[in-house]
């Protein structure tokens, strides 16, 4: 596809304004700065919406992860000792470069993902409020008092620094996951290694000047270093490294089963899982269904379904589901799928080949089943790897398509009668990330924010399941792996709580039976 004129940006200007117009290191510490490129493989960096590659980045090997690590451990032992809210400043200060920077830094992760820039800039959003929401939290990292039995004793928690935190993210949101658990890791005292998704290099690269810029405006270097290692082998050292005190990993349920195995087994050491979803929404019968059917639209085709909140699954009371799938079909004609350089585009294409091949191969798997494609589901022809959004009909709880994640944007619809079984239907499922229902019944409504409800780690009440609110926690249980990173208490995971007990009054509880 070639660039027409309402080409949204300028994409050699913008590569060149981050220095990602020639092989470009994926290696950055405090001791090492910007690694060598010189016999390191590289990763080519392909747009999604049209396969042309658009930057090439020299990836990490065994040799440079030393470095970063023990950059890291060092950096650590001082960032430890600085006052928490001045680590919140440093924070606060990426914020403000990401959001000076949002029209640039929002046309890398377009070209890197192939999201839109209208989604992408949202992403970025995202992290300029994280930091805000990172650095007020650096003022209130509270611990509690306790009574103590004793006389003369004070005892309460204090939360400290665990350490380097590995961060891992995957490619759907290159900005978004490093800001949600970077900004917390700095601001609780660790220091972070970052090793982003090889699919998506160049955000994270664009992302690590602005850090440097922060940093040496506010003497805070090294704080954030960047591993992006092309092969299995390398990456796994991060993961395996005593050094490393918590990884905190947002993918798959397969690759976060592995990382919990292998951090797991060194005790002492900590994950923070945020793996697969499988997100349902319940649609009853008192539901507007207008709003509904606008919700779950952006909820199933938003970030071409490569969200882990996407919407999965409407589960539909049978009097209104018909009338629900008339509506969404409405809605999903007004999507304009496209280049993310193009100005109307919302929907950009998938990841890559293996992606468009799980979705064809999950729908003709649904349709074996005996369920029936309803609405889109042929791959698209042109350049580029886009597809139709797809709802799928007759699709029982059993059926494959509705029991696994697929990252595309492919809804299942399922049909229910009365509200235990919405309910069984929607917790009957391995993933626990997001859920959902709209209704105008408080009952119902209650119901399933009830002990007996949702089994989810969010929920949302006529909305649509996709995104983070950063002041909420964001992660889920069962499969998803329990994680929660951004607001509300999420902190206290990237830190050690530490019980204290002085006695102040100089009295000892042996005074009695022991005369010195
Ligand atoms: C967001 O949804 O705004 O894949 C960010 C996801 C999450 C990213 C959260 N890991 O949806």
């Amino acid at each position: 596809m070639t660039e027409t004129t309402t080409t949204l940006f300028d994409s050699e200007k913008v590569l060149a304004e981050f220095g990602l117009d020639q092989v470009h290191s994926g290696s950055y510490a405090d001791s090492l700065g910007w690694g060598t490129v010189e016999g390191r493989p590289v990763i080519e960096a392909s747009c999604p919406a049209d396969g042309e590659t658009v930057g090439r980045v020299a990836a990490s090997d065994a040799e440079d992860y030393e470095l970063i690590v023990a950059a890291a451990v060092g950096t650590q032992e001082r960032w430890r000792m600085v006052p928490p809210p001045r680590r919140g400043e440093f924070v606060r200060r990426i914020g403000q470069l990401i959001e000076e920077n949002i029209d640039s830094l929002a046309a890398v992760v377009s070209l890197d993902t192939g999201k839109s820039t209208m989604e992408a800039r949202g992403e970025l959003r995202e992290a300029v409020d994280m930091s805000t929401l990172a650095a007020g939290q650096a003022r209130m990292m509270y611990g509690s008092t306790q009574q103590s039995q004793r006389a003369e004793h004070r005892m309460y928690d204090q939360w400290l620094p665990l350490g380097v935190v590995g961060l891992i993210s995957a490619y759907n949101f290159p900005a978004a996951v490093w800001a949600q658990n970077g900004f917390l890791s700095a601001i609780a005292g660790n220091t972070v290694i970052w090793k982003p998704s090889p699919k998506v290099p160049l955000t994270a690269i664009a992302l690590q000047k602005l850090v440097n810029k922060a940093a040496a405006e506010l003497g805070c270097e090294g704080v954030f270093s960047l591993f992006i290692p092309a092969d299995d082998a390398v990456a796994e050292k991060l993961i395996a490294d005593t050094r490393v005190a918590m990884v905190s990993f947002t993918g798959s349920t397969g690759v976060g089963r592995k990382v919990a195995d292998i951090v797991g087994s060194t005790l002492g050491r900590r994950y923070q899982l945020e793996c697969s979803g499988n997100n349902g929404c319940i649609v009853d019968e008192t539901a507007d269904l207008q709003l509904a059917a606008k919700a779950l639209t952006f909820g199933v085709v938003g970030t071409t379904g490569q969200r882990c909140t996407s919407t999965r699954r409407v589960i539909a009371h049978v009097s209104i589901a018909d009338e629900l799938v008339g509506l969404m079909k409405k809605a999903f004609d007004q999507i304009t799928i496209g280049d993310p350089r193009e100005k109307d585009t919302v929907v950009g294409p998938l990841i890559d080949r293996r992606a468009v091949e799980d979705y064809r191969e999950v729908l003709a798997g649904a349709e074996r089943e005996g369920a029936s494609v309803v609405y889109g589901g042929r791959v698209i022809d042109r350049p580029g790897l886009y597809v139709e959004p797809a709802i799928v009909t007759g699709v029982e709880p059993h059926f494959a398509i509705a029991q696994s994640e697929t990252f595309a944007p492919i809804v299942s619809v399922l049909a229910y009668e009365d509200l235990d079984e919405a309910i069984a239907i929607h917790n009957g499922v391995a993933q626990g990330l997001a859920s959902g229902m709209h209704s105008t019944d408080l009952t119902h409504i209650e119901t399933f924010l009830s002990a007996r409800g949702s089994d989810c780690g969010i929920v949302r009440i006529n909305m649509g399941t996709t995104g983070a609110d950063v002041g909420a926690a964001f992660g889920g249980d069962k499969e998803t792996g329990g994680g929660r990173t951004a607001g509300s208490g999420a902190w206290q995971g990237f830190m050690r709580r530490q019980s204290v007990c002085v006695n102040w009054g100089g009295t000892s509880a042996w005074d009695s039976r022991i005369d010195l």
